[in-house]
């Protein structure tokens, strides 16, 4: 449902920072003014860069897969993440997009000599809220399905199709890549032993089993893109799985393998703020979705 805007739709203009969840450097731990939508479901900086978007690109021919990538001071890897993805995957053209928001290195100018499609975004918010627009874009330019990577080189290219194949044959609205049914080189015990955590909350809240809830590579329908809730400015991954589960999607996994970053650290802060944060999305997104009447969880008609 190309250009659709769901959560205007099914949910009132909110302040996507007020959960609280985010890296320091962003204002939008206090919901940077920059979140805040308007009735359209975008923030007004968000239509700005759509509209910059669409003018700076128009002449360039959309592809049915959108590769959309946030990316936040990550200019050590992203070009290399923009090269290895693939130009055709399952026999689709792809095309990257890449969000940028607020980076004070040359991300936005080594994606675009990568070959991306790179939205500049002038204010930091989060990478929840730079996939929001990214979806946004990839809907605009009519891609059909969209599969979501990090900028910093952790999730595999090669991995990519098995994300997206599930989607090609119609057999489900989203493919969540799993570490658990793959493998990781994290060592990090206490990120490890989360994700096996908040799985199981995950798991048991929806009804829905999902054994990685903090996966980057995924595949996405753009319909789902547009029928779910998306509120979050930075920590998007339970959101987006909690609201499908809960919206009557169809989730499925598929294993995949997660590396070590190219290069950088994470920007999302030490094990416990990521923790706290992590489980003040989870309850607060099942609480949302709990609270919405069936027949508003999802615009598919
Ligand atoms: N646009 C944008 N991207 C972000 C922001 N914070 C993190 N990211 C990107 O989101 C991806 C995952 O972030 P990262 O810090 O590696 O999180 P982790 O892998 O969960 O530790 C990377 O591509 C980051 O560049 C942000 O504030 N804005
Ligand atoms: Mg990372």
């Amino acid at each position: 449902m190309p250009g659709a805007e769901a959560s205007s739709r099914v949910g009132p203009a909110r302040d996507p920072g007020a959960s609280g969840a985010g890296q320091q450097s962003a204002q939008a731990r206090g919901g940077h003014p920059a979140s805040r939508r308007g009735a359209l479901g975008l923030a007004e900086v968000d239509r700005d860069q759509a509209a910059l978007f669409a003018k700076k690109y128009r002449g360039r021919p959309p592809a049915p897969v959108a590769v959309v990538v946030a990316a936040y001071n990550e200019a050590g890897s992203v070009g290399r993440v923009v090269e290895d993805t693939p130009g055709e995957l399952g026999g689709l053209a792809t095309e990257v997009i890449v969000v940028v928001d607020g980076s004070s290195d040359s991300t936005a100018l080594v994606a675009e000599e990568a070959g991306a499609l790179v939205a500049d975004v002038p204010v930091n918010r989060g990478q929840g809220a730079a996939l929001r627009l990214g979806y946004h874009l990839a809907r605009e330019r009519g891609a059909r399905f969209v599969i979501t990577t990090d900028a910093d080189g952790q999730w595999r290219a090669e991995d990519m199709e098995r994300v997206l194949a599930p989607l090609v044959a119609g057999e489900a609205d989203f493919v969540n890549g799993s570490r658990r049914l793959g493998s990781t080189a994290n060592t990090d015990v206490a990120r490890n032993v989360g994700v096996v955590v908040f799985a199981k909350l995950i798991s048991w809240l929806t009804g829905k089993r999902v054994t990685d809830p903090a996966s980057g590579l995924r595949g996405l329908t753009a319909e789902l893109t547009g029928g779910v809730v998306l509120d979050q400015p930075q920590y998007q991954s339970s959101e987006l799985l909690i609201s499908a589960a809960m919206g009557g999607y169809r989730i499925v996994e598929a294993p995949i393998y997660m590396q070590a970053r190219h290069s950088g650290k994470t920007k999302k802060g030490g094990n416990l703020v990521y923790g706290w944060r992590f489980s003040r999305v989870v309850v607060a997104t099942w609480l949302r979705e709990r609270r919405r009447p069936r027949s508003t969880k999802t615009n598919r008609s």
